[in-house]
């Protein structure tokens, strides 16, 4: 048997302080309508995919960084994406700031099924970087003062043929994203990232060790999972900070199937077949038949080391 979920991953080269949303709704339309020449069902794009990463950028009043966020979603600047969608007949998911009503900021993304429905959202958990100036790093990296942790945990949603769930850039160096996504039975994790091309506090971690450690991360979490991840840089100059590229799809084996190159706007196309990941699940994955939760305490009980005696 073979389920396909055609995957169009659509790489956003860079944005600029000065671009506006409509400018970058336009480029991603441009690549929406590639994919659907493309025959993809389901367009996946960056972490913070209508602005450039204004974290890296410090204000002293916090709320100097509000017109970087969107209040409602969809809203009459991103609602052209979403009838683009609709006239495609194609799902999408793309990271935003979030504004909540109460005045709550998260670094958000979005599922939207083929009838352009919100079907899930999903609330960046891990945050990287700083609350305050850091004058000893080469560039600031300040998600920790712009947003707040999320709070909706890692959720798997049924749609589009399949079981998708979602993550957003630092938090796929982390195990226990996939995990507990994967005790859902996740088949597919799309994630969005801005991962700057040189480490700030190690100047000697260039781009080829950035790029090894995010494909070990993804390859990593899609392997020990079953599941494959599309994940999708914004990449390249923005404003004179450099972020890499390594737009990739992984398949339930852990194994790169397509990467895309360069640091432009551009899109890679995969059918993925969701059955594949059946025979890791039920084999050396089975979880039911092999996890032993009876020595996994410590992941939940605490969250620094504690060493022995
Ligand atoms: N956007 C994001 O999460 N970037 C981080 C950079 C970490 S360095 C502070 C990443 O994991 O790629």
């Amino acid at each position: 048997m073979s389920r396909i979920l055609t995957v169009a991953a659509a790489q956003l080269g860079p944005i600029q302080k000065a671009e506006t949303r409509a400018e970058v709704v336009a480029r991603m339309i441009a690549l929406m309508e590639e994919a659907k020449a493309k025959r993809a069902d389901f367009i996946v794009y960056p972490e913070l995919a209508l602005t450039t990463f204004f974290p890296r950028w410090y204000h002293e009043d916090r709320a100097e960084a509000d017109p970087w966020f969107e209040a409602a979603m969809p809203n009459p600047q991103v609602q052209p994406l979403f009838d683009k969608a609709l006239e495609c007949g194609m799902g999408m998911s793309f990271g935003y700031a979030e504004l909540t009503p109460e005045g709550q900021h998260f670094n958000s993304s979005i599922l939207v099924d083929k009838t352009g429905a919100i079907v899930g959202k999903y609330r960046k958990i891990h945050l990287p970087g700083h609350v305050d100036y850091d004058e000893t790093r080469a560039h600031q990296h300040l998600e920790k003062r712009y947003f707040e942790p999320g709070d909706l945990g890692f959720p798997v949603w049924r749609t589009m043929g399949g079981l998708i769930g979602m993550c957003i850039c630092n938090d796929r160096r982390w195990p226990e994203t996939y995990r507990v996504m994967g005790l859902q039975g996740v088949e597919m994790v799309v994630l969005g990232f801005n991962t700057p091309s040189v480490n700030g506090h190690r100047s000697g971690e260039g781009l080829a060790q950035r790029l090894f450690h995010h494909r070990l991360s993804v390859q990593a979490g899609a392997y020990q999972n079953s599941c494959w991840v599309v994940a999708v840089a914004k990449a390249g100059d923005e404003d004179g900070n450099h972020l890499m590229g390594g737009t990739l799809v992984v398949n339930p084996d852990g194994e790169i199937v397509a990467e895309l190159e360069g640091e432009a706007d551009g899109i890679i196309v995969v059918p993925c077949d969701l059955d594949a990941t059946r025979f890791g699940k039920e084999t050396i994955f089975d979880f039911a038949r092999h996890r032993r939760i009876e020595h996994y305490g410590a992941i939940t009980a605490q969250v620094g080391v504690v060493e022995p005696d």
